[in-house]
């Protein structure tokens, strides 16, 4: 490699070794990394051989350029949103005015570093150029030489790669975490699989949206509402009061009610059943985005995308969020999760959903750790005390962590809980954190209701989630006694615990009408007295719709009768689990489809500020 090429890989390769050591001081040792890294800059410059150095010096200095635009353009967001620039994000305008606005703090006297070598290169080539002058080499050699740069870069790159996929297997599916994958295998590399992405996607077919295909989903919209009652159920039962919403990680319905060994597995959300409305049909409507479909189910009332994560997706995208509409009624919105803020977007996420803030893992105190970090008991108590700061009424969402899989938690923190036969196994695992989490949430109820808060709140219990995942499905089986996880079974125990309660535990009662993530945010406007006719739900308030019905995303569907596995063209009672003649189920199988390509188009097209604006003005 002559002098010259080997300077600019140094150049290049120590810009990004040093933005690596901004963004996490820790991780920069890592042989991966560094390989990944250097892979990548041979990638990079491979070809440089081939040309003059009167011809390839030039070149050198734009690419030196692009790459030092890139990290510094990274960096600065990074230090905005605590997250790496994308391309979903870079295609969305505002995310750059965003940044732009802060610029001048987000910019470090040390940076400076990153456009140190610019002024010298020009300089340092010529010294460079002179040294080399006298040796020639034959093309031929100089294209094997070329060749064999890039097979060795394109070889460490791809170890990083593939270090990274060894512990982390679908990290590339839906980039859940972006600054991990820059961690693990640096900037350039990630930005090579993130555009490689981007352009796989964007061609993969957008629905195709006519003006008719608009009205379509405007008619849609309207007939949805048209449903409810002109004075509904309930309607401001909860008008004023603080909302706490609290999403609880992997809690699946199976677990209410039931006991192991003589012990309940969740005492405290049974209790708060007694006091509350207790939906009981309930469905997870996730996909590809795991957790943060969960939120957004619930915080917008929209399918997560067909492909990914909508959170990674369309970030910039227009929502018409439960956090933006309280917002409109004065409230004071806030969002809490001791997790890393770029995980799932949601640094970026949160700030287009309308909430006024995002507490995450930088803002807790680490005291008591297990499995993915902060305990549940921890947050609990640490939220409570932010929450006991805002001005009220507000709307706290919080997102709990420690009962996620694989369930192999250090259990320091735990009380202990007999599983019996299953103890060390994945279901008994499963439970024991399940029953940490029920006991953390009682604790917080006990504390919310010492405080006075409970009853000037309404408070909301749901999963995220299924937590025993399909390989799994015979402990399941085993352990509620089924002879067999059939299809029929499994969809049942996607059911995930919905759980309302009102001031003074008034209306309590368990309703068994059909439902998901998606009847969540129209259930709790109606509660608490919002007018929600504007805005583009693609759920319904289940207090107050004559059937429910729960699309999955993959387009099976639950009504309050029937279970429709709809590829599979079968169907059964839900009740019994016999089967049922599909062909009836015609009407059902046209609104389930309608409904998932409605939402596909309303955020492939971003078409939410229009809808609005239609609805606004429907007869
Ligand atoms: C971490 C947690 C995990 O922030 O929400 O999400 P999941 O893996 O369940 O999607
Ligand atoms: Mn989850």
């Amino acid at each position: 490699m002559s002098a010259d090429i080997f300077l600019v890989f140094l150049l290049i390769l120590s810009k990004l070794m040093i933005f690596n050591g901004m963004i996490d001081r820790t991780g920069i040792g890592s042989i991966p990394l560094i390989a990944s890294a250097a892979g990548t800059v041979l990638i990079l410059i491979f070809w440089a051989g081939l040309l003059p150095k009167k011809v390839r010096f030039p070149l050198f200095i734009i690419l030196d350029c692009v790459v030092t635009f890139i990290i510094i353009a990274d960096l600065l967001f990074f230090r905005y949103f605590s997250d790496v620039l994308s391309m979903p994000l870079l295609a969305q305008a505002s995310v750059v005015s965003s940044v732009k606005s802060s610029i001048v703090s987000l910019f470090h006297a040390s940076d400076l570093i990153f456009i140190a070598d610019l002024p010298l290169l020009p300089f340092i080539s010529a010294r460079v150029g002179r040294f080399n002058k006298k040796r020639k080499v034959r093309f031929g050699k100089r294209i094997l030489c070329s060749l064999s740069v890039l097979v060795i870069g394109i070889g460490l790159s791809g170890y990083g790669v593939y270090e990274l996929l060894k512990t982390q297997p679908h990290i590339f599916k839906s980039f859940y975490d972006r600054v991990y994958i820059v961690q693990n295998i640096g900037l350039l590399g990630f930005h090579g699989i993130d555009a490689y992405q981007y352009f796989k996607y964007k061609d993969k077919g957008a629905l195709p949206l006519s003006e008719d295909k608009k009205k379509e989903i405007v008619e849609f919209l309207k007939d949805k509402k048209s449903e409810q009652p002109s004075s509904p159920w309930l309607f401001g039962i909860g008008k004023g009061k603080n909302l706490i919403v609290i999403q609880v990680e992997a809690l699946q319905e199976f677990v209410i009610g039931r006991s192991i060994e003589g012990q309940e597995i969740t005492p405290n959300l049974n209790k708060l059943i007694k006091n509350s409305l207790y939906f009981d049909n309930y469905y997870t409507q996730t996909a590809g985005g795991g957790t943060s479909d969960a939120e957004l189910l619930s915080n917008v009332s929209m399918y997560p995308a067909r492909d990914g994560a909508t959170y990674i997706r369309f970030p910039l995208n227009d929502y018409y969020s439960l956090a933006g509409r309280l917002s409109e009624e004065g409230y004071w919105t806030s969002v809490m999760h001791a997790y890393r803020p770029g995980f799932w977007n949601r640094s970026v996420m949160y700030k287009t959903l309308g909430f006024d803030e995002f507490i995450s893992k930088n803002d807790y105190i680490p005291d008591e750790i297990s499995g993915m970090g902060l305990t549940d008991k921890s947050f609990f108590r640490q939220s409570l005390e932010f929450m006991e700061k805002y001005n009220e009424p507000y709307y706290a969402f919080l997102i709990t962590l420690t009962s996620h899989f694989p369930y192999d938690n250090d259990k320091k923190h735990f009380s202990s809980f007999n599983t019996g036969k299953y103890k060390d196994t994945f279901l008994g695992n499963y439970l024991e954190v399940i029953h940490y989490a029920d006991e953390a949430l009682g604790e917080f109820i006990d504390e919310l209701e010492k405080r006075g808060i409970l009853e000037r709140s309404v408070l909301a219990v749901y999963g995220d989630h299924f937590g025993i995942p399909r390989d799994k499905k015979e402990y399941l089986a085993d352990f509620l006694g089924l002879k067999e996880m059939d299809d029929y079974n499994w969809v049942k125990q996607q059911r995930v615990p919905l759980i309302i309660r009102l001031p003074e535990g008034k209306y309590k009662g368990t309703r068994h009408t059909a439902g998901g993530g998606l009847d969540f945010m129209p259930t709790i406007l109606n509660i608490l007295g919002v007018d929600s006719s504007n805005i583009p739900m693609l759920g319904r308030d289940l207090l107050n719709s004559p059937e429910g019905m729960a699309v999955l995303r993959h387009g099976y569907f639950i009504t309050d009768k029937y279970i429709c596995l709809t590829s599979k063209g079968i169907a059964y009672d839900a009740e019994t689990g016999s089967k049922y003649p599909v062909e009836k189920l015609e009407n059902e199988k046209d609104m389930a489809a309608r409904q998932l390509q409605y939402s596909d188009m309303i955020t492939e097209y971003n078409l939410v500020k229009e809808l609005t604006e239609y609805l606004k003005n429907a007869p």
